[in-house]
């Protein structure tokens, strides 16, 4: 039995998984890909040796990448996946049934093909006619598209490789600009426990492009610290008080409950999100 140690370890602390069988290993153009069979959280993703997902616990990670925000949009009808290429996002997005179009703009090719034979139950929805997959550079693409997304979800991997360029200032803003008017981006935006510099970077611009900016997290044992977060970007939708319900959404992890809880944040992440107060004592 082998132990699969996360390289993801900004903390100096990370996560093990134990496999039991390698199913794929090979490096794309852009990074490295494997599929692990793991002893009991059946498959899992990585990407430059990152843990992407298992089959486990993906869908806490991707149910509130998604749903938050579309239970406060009124009228999500197009919608933009920036990386994603494991399909979950959008699998999440297709739940809702106003949704006309979701384009799909991933980077790597490999990581759709590699999803589509190995993870069918996170990648079926690419083959829903409303999807359209552009194999690009996200920070590219969004630079091209002006008042267009009624949401934009950014489901990246960490700030290093070829996502460090979504963690950017100039990309946030071409966001703001590829959005329609009440338009909402939601984007990976790290732990709250070992990625505190990145939250703070991240807040320190943001609040001077969109006027409702929030951080809410998840659970995802599998993530080092077992917890991930987001930034919610919106144009005009608050994300608590503009929250409405839905019948007929099928979910795991989000509940009406959950989506309030999930912004309820410690004193420390309050702390860090704050414009006024020293970076030095903020970050501990
Ligand atoms: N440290 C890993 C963070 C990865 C977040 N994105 C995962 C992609 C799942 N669709």
């Amino acid at each position: 039995m082998k132990w699969i140690r996360d390289k993801w370890a900004p903390n100096g602390a990370t996560t093990s998984v134990k496999i039991v069988k390698e199913i794929e290993s090979y490096h794309s153009k852009f990074q490295k890909i494997d599929v692990y069979e793991t002893a009991k959280l059946g498959k899992m993703l990585l990407l430059d040796d990152i843990i992407m997902l298992t089959e486990y616990d993906e869908f806490a990670y991707h149910e509130m990448v998604a749903h938050p925000a579309l239970h406060v949009h009124p009228k999500v009808k197009k919608a933009l996946v920036i990386g994603g290429g494991d399909g979950g996002t959008v699998r999440e997005i297709l739940k809702h049934t106003g949704i006309r179009e979701i384009h799909v703009c991933e980077i790597d090719e490999e990581v759709i093909s590699v999803c589509k034979k190995h993870f069918p139950t996170l990648s079926s929805g690419f083959d829903d006619p409303r999807v359209k997959i552009f194999f690009e550079d996200g920070a590219v693409f969004v630079r091209e598209r002006k008042n267009e997304y009624d949401l934009i979800i950014v489901d990246s991997s960490d700030p290093i490789g070829p996502a460090e360029v979504l963690f950017k200032e100039l990309f946030y803003k071409n966001m703001f600009d590829a959005l329609t008017e009440g338009g909402i981006t939601v984007t990976q935006s790290e732990g709250m426990f070992f990625d505190k510099e990145t939250i703070r970077k991240l807040f320190s611009f943001n609040r001077n492009i969109f006027p409702i900016l929030y951080y809410y997290f998840t659970l995802v044992p599998t993530y080092p610290s077992g917890t991930i977060g987001f930034s919610f970007c919106s144009k005009k939708y608050h994300p608590i008080d503009d929250m409405f319900t839905k019948n007929k959404i099928t979910t795991r992890y989000y509940t009406p409950d959950i989506h309030k809880a999930s912004f309820v944040l410690p004193r420390f992440m309050e702390n860090i999100l704050q414009p006024d107060i020293s970076q030095d004592s903020r970050l501990y």
